[in-house]
This record gives C-alpha cells, sequence and structure tokens, in this order.
C-alpha cells in the first residue's frame, strides 16, 4: 500500500496513458506528489499543470539523479514505442521498450523504490493464442516487435520480483480509447481517429477491415483498474508479470454503427493496410477472470456509454477549440 509520503515519477506522462494518469494521480495524491517527465522540454501547458521534467529514459543518469532529488517512492513508466510504429523501426522499439524499462527497473532497485508501474499489453499473444476469450495463461508468440519487448519486459518485472523483492505491478492493456491525448502509432487508434472525423469531417477511412474485431477498454476504466490494482493488497497479487484486462470487444463495423446512432451522416470506408496484419495477429477478446478474482477489476464502460462520453467529451474540446 502507499506509505503517507508519496513522491510519483510518471514517465511518458505526454502521452495517451500518461496524460490521464498524471490528471487521475494528482486528483488523489496532491498535485506537488506527482512529477510529470517526458522527452519533450517542458511548456507552458505543463508547467502550469504541475510539477514538469524533461527526461529521456535511455539516459539512466539523469533518470537516477531525478529520483535522488525529488526523493521518488513510486514511477509510473509509460514510455514505450507501440505496434505500428515499432515495425516501421523495430530495433529502435526494441532500445526504448527495452532499455527503458531496464533503466526504471534497476534505479527501483538500487533507490529502493516502493512500487513500479509498467504496462504491458495483449499485443504479447500471437496467432497461436485463442481468439476468444484468451486467458491469462494463453500461449505468447507475439509477431511484433512491441510485443516480443512486453512478453520480454513481463519476465524482467517478474524477475525483479522474485530476485529482489521489487513491487512492479502491471497490466496487459488492450486497445485504449481516449480523448485526453491522441494516441500514437498504434493498431487500435482507429477506434479514437474515428470519433475524431465522425466530429470534424462526417467521414472516415478506416485503417482496418470492417469485420476486425479487437479487444478494447475507456481509459476511464483502464485508469481506475491501474490504480485499483497499485493498491491492491500484496498478497492479493497473484500474477507477476502482467494481468490480462480487458472491457470490450467490438469489430470497427459495429463501431462505426454506435457512432452513426448519434452521427447518422457518418461516411465510413475500409481500406485496410498493413496494421490489419498486425490486427490479424491478435485475439478478438480477452479473458480477465484472474484480475476479477485477485483484485475484483470489474470495467464500467459498454460500447454505448464510451461512444456518448467520447462524443460528449470530443464535441466540447472542438467546440472550445
Ligand atoms: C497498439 N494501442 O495498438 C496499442 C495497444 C493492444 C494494442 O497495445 O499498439
Amino acid at each position: 500500500m502507499y506509505s503517507n509520503k508519496k513522491s510519483i515519477l510518471v514517465i511518458g506522462a505526454l502521452g495517451q496513458i500518461g496524460t490521464e494518469l498524471t490528471i487521475a494521480l494528482r486528483a488523489k495524491y496532491g498535485v506537488d506528489a506527482v512529477i510529470a517527465s517526458d522527452r519533450h522540454p517542458a511548456n507552458e501547458k505543463t508547467t502550469e499543470a504541475g510539477p514538469y521534467a524533461q527526461l529521456n529514459v535511455l539516459d539512466k543518469a539523469a533518470l537516477q539523479t531525478l529520483v535522488q532529488e525529488k526523493s521518488i517512492t513510486y514511477i509510473y513508466h509509460l514510455a514505450a514505442v507501440l505496434s505500428a510504429t515499432g515495425e516501421q523501426n523495430p530495433l529502435m522499439a526494441w532500445d526504448i521498450n527495452m532499455q527503458g524499462l531496464l533503466n526504471v527497473l534497476e534505479v527501483a532497485r538500487e533507490e529502493k523504490l516502493e512500487q513500479i508501474f509498467w504496462p504491458s499489453s495483449i499485443a504479447v499473444f500471437g496467432p497461436d493464442a485463442p481468439k476468444v476469450d484468451c486467458p491469462q495463461d494463453g500461449v505468447t508468440n507475439p509477431s511484433t516487435v512491441y510485443g516480443i519487448s512486453k512478453i520480454a519486459g513481463e519476465q524482467w518485472c517478474r524477475y525483479y520480483f522474485e530476485k529482489y523483492g521489487l513491487d512492479v505491478r502491471s497490466i496487459r492493456y488492450p486497445g485504449l480509447i481516449s480523448y485526453s491525448a491522441p494516441p500514437g502509432g498504434g493498431t487500435t487508434d482507429y477506434a479514437v481517429a474515428i470519433f475524431h472525423e465522425a466530429i470534424k469531417t462526417g467521414s472516415y477511412e478506416c485503417f482496418l477491415a470492417e469485420d476486425t474485431r479487437l479487444p478494447m477498454l475507456y481509459m476511464d476504466d483502464a485508469i481506475r483498474g491501474t490504480l485499483e490494482l497499485m493498491e491492491a493488497p500484496a498478497e492479493s497479487i497473484s500474477i507477476r508479470t502482467s494481468y490480462n484486462l480487458s472491457g470490450l470487444s467490438f469489430s470497427a463495423a459495429e463501431l462505426a454503427a454506435e457512432i452513426q446512432k448519434h452521427k447518422p451522416e457518418l461516411q465510413v470506408t475500409y481500406k485496410p493496410d498493413s496494421r490489419q496484419a498486425i490486427a490479424d495477429s491478435w485475439p478478438q477478446s480477452i479473458d480477465d477472470a484472474v484480475a476479477r478474482k485477485d483484485w475484483g477489476w470489474k470495467p464500467k464502460f459498454d460500447v454505448g456509454l464510451m461512444t456518448e462520453d467520447m462524443l460528449q467529451n470530443l464535441g466540447e474540446l472542438y467546440a472550445n477549440a
């Protein structure tokens, strides 16, 4: 459990997950308890929101100095290269995803940090894993460098727990849908882009086939689940690689139809590109029974509620832009 004095570092705080996790952590523990960091220089927006540090997670010495100077006791390490971008530059993706995590684990060990969070992904599963309700122990033969880096990272997390007692916890996020920050380089990002185009232009060309069904989760649920995992008693955590988590599973056509209930004028066409092969290698739905048993995970958003919330919030953002 969290000690009274918290000093939390979020690495990758300007990304899709990091943006919302930073807001949620500050709301829960206080703005000054959470230092946001990313590879980009500080700007007016980041500085106004709270403490910010420019950090390249590949620079272990800089990370260690920041941890020491700010007396960091918790790290949420979210910086990563996602699936589609990773396939464009495999060795860069491996280096950032793997060395970045190892730097965090080593600094956490040396500085005796209290807890670490690191996101894995359902991308650890490959074509030979069960397509429907893929279980926690489904076979993991990923087809992408992103998935390879995530399954290797899971093993490193378990190693640091078993060998050094480091309390590192992880979730295999499905595709995440959110409105606060644009996703970058993911295969599931069509499910975010379609909302923006439904509001901006009324037409969207989807880079996946209409019957492509993938496991998804609304960001509100993902953030709540992450905080619940991190506050669960250590004795209830039976998985020290990474927990399967899911909330939704829908095809591109099903999502389009749900949006068209609110935006009937939306025109969607389908033109699969290289990301289709990545999507086809993943399960269509995930069994997260172990997370539900161990720490009471339960999603709140179905496709209908998610669609309403996305259109409402994105509509406001565009109206006030
Ligand atoms: C991606 N959004 O598309 C990420 C996610 C399951 C997919 O890990 O790469």
